[in-house]
């Protein structure tokens, strides 16, 4: 992509009204525009991270058997008062009516709405264990929306649902969850540590946060000293194996949110107790049959006896992620994507545009690298090194290629690492060869 034909509206100054790191990025990188209070427009170079983001999710669901659909964002009011959450869910659900007088909703979340479809499609044991999932919009009309799109009233969500014959069915779907959202987030370069939480408004009684250790976290966490450098990669993991001794291996440690925390565990902890903030990105639940029950989610065994399903619940916050990685992953400049969600791979500075030399060997590097498969911002406006070199830092891509008068002269193009500031002087086929391989 040309920088001088793309829509990146960087700003110099910090914006006032932002109080976190990655909100103050996210608005001066061009990522997004508010549009009222915890609602957002996302803009292409922010839109460009949500949609690596939503994909990574995308393919660790997929690779444990969870089928993607989509259900609508406006759901009927008569469906959440037959689960009995219409009243409950109060004043953050937005209610509406539509022309016919009829009460709606903007979803906060689908737990009934994916139990009236499976009790219309499913009826028999055979047909189990079922995993479902979508990525939607949600809108909760939070007291306190805050932080950008950390916490904002609309936000997208990933939620997946499970429905099993009996409880060890069900709890063999939250373990593959669990197990699989480690994988999610590793991929993103995140340590997301797995804590022991409450249900809320979803309910259930057993249920796991996952969050990520950072000083503007909203959640007061308590944990062992070890989960801080545990290595949450997870390969080689059969998901149809037992997966019950690695989540009870993971869970063996004390790790809990503000509401699970105990002080007789953490005293017997000692100096082995670590409290810190938290960013919540991920939270499972398992609650049986509150919901099929209300709904009919029934099948019949084997036996040809009616069994109500046990369901589960499974949330990730991707638009949230987008704010938490960047709190993960900064500094002083600006935003240090992880290569796996990077909008582009590398940022291309011509130095000197006005020299024919220069803009050639520019032109040359940016078609070799785009036929070669790399995304590349090439900054071919006519511009200030200085501020070229400032948004590329700014917009945080992995690494930065800048051609030169003085470079060109000696064969050579500078490419700069975003993460370590490393720098090194390479002829283009040595550049291209490393990125491209
Ligand atoms: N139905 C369940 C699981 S699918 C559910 O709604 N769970 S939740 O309420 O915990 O939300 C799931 C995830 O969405 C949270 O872990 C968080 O990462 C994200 N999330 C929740 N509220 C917001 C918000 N106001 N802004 C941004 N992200 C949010």
């Amino acid at each position: 992509m040309r920088l001088s034909a793309y829509f990146l509206p960087t700003l110099k100054e910090t914006p006032a009204e932002a109080q976190i790191v990655s909100h103050r990025l996210m608005l001066r990188a061009g990522m997004i525009r508010q549009s009222s209070a915890g609602i957002y427009s996302w803009l292409p170079l922010g839109l460009k991270v949500l949609k690596k983001i939503e994909q990574i999710v995308r393919e660790e669901q997929n690779a444990i058997g969870c089928h993607e659909v989509l259900m609508p964002t406006i759901q009927p009011a008569d469906l959440w008062r037959q689960s009995g959450r219409y009243d409950d869910y109060g004043p953050e659900m937005l209610r509406i009516k539509d022309r016919h007088d009829r009460d709606m909703l903007f979803g906060p979340t689908n737990e009934e709405q994916i139990t009236e479809i499976f009790a219309g499609s499913v009826k028999s044991y055979k047909d189990l264990p079922q995993l479902l999932y979508h990525i939607q919009w949600k809108f909760r009309d939070e007291v306190r929306p805050r932080f950008g799109i950390m916490r904002g009233r609309e936000f997208l969500m990933k939620d997946a649902y499970s429905f099993d014959l009996d409880k060890d069915g069900a709890r063999r779907s939250y373990n593959k969850m669990f197990v699989s959202y480690l994988r999610t987030y590793a991929r993103m370069g995140l340590k997301a540590i797995p804590m022991a939480a409450d249900t809320g408004p979803i309910g259930g009684d057993m249920s796991h946060e996952f969050l990520i250790l950072a000083d503007t976290g909203e959640s007061e966490v308590a944990c062992h000293k070890d989960f801080l450098d545990k290595d949450w990669s997870v390969s080689d993991i059969d998901f149809d194996g037992d997966l019950g001794p690695v989540v009870d291996e993971l869970t063996s440690r004390y790790a809990a949110t503000d509401e699970k925390r105990d002080a007789g565990a953490e005293a017997a902890l000692g100096d082995d107790l670590v409290t810190a903030r938290g960013i919540e990105v991920g939270h499972i639940f398992y609650f049986g049959t509150k919901y099929s029950e209300k709904l009919g989610a029934v099948v019949t065994d084997k036996d040809g006896e009616n069994v109500t399903v046990e369901m589960g619940s499974y949330g990730i916050g991707v638009s949230r992620l987008v704010g938490a990685i960047i709190e993960a992953s900064h500094d002083d400049n600006g935003i240090i994507w992880p290569e796996s969600v990077a909008p582009y791979k590398v940022g291309l500075i011509n130095l000197k545009v006005d020299d024919d030399d220069c803009t050639a060997a520019c032109d040359d590097l940016y078609a070799k690298l785009s036929q070669a498969g790399v995304e590349v911002l090439y900054d071919d406006r006519d511009a200030r090194a200085g501020a070229k070199f400032a948004d590329m830092d700014l917009i945080g891509l992995p690494w930065q290629l800048a051609i030169g008068p003085r470079g060109l002269k000696n064969g050579v193009v500078e490419m700069k690492s975003r993460k370590t500031g490393e720098r090194e002087e390479l002829p283009a086929e040595a550049v291209l060869a490393k990125l491209a391989g």
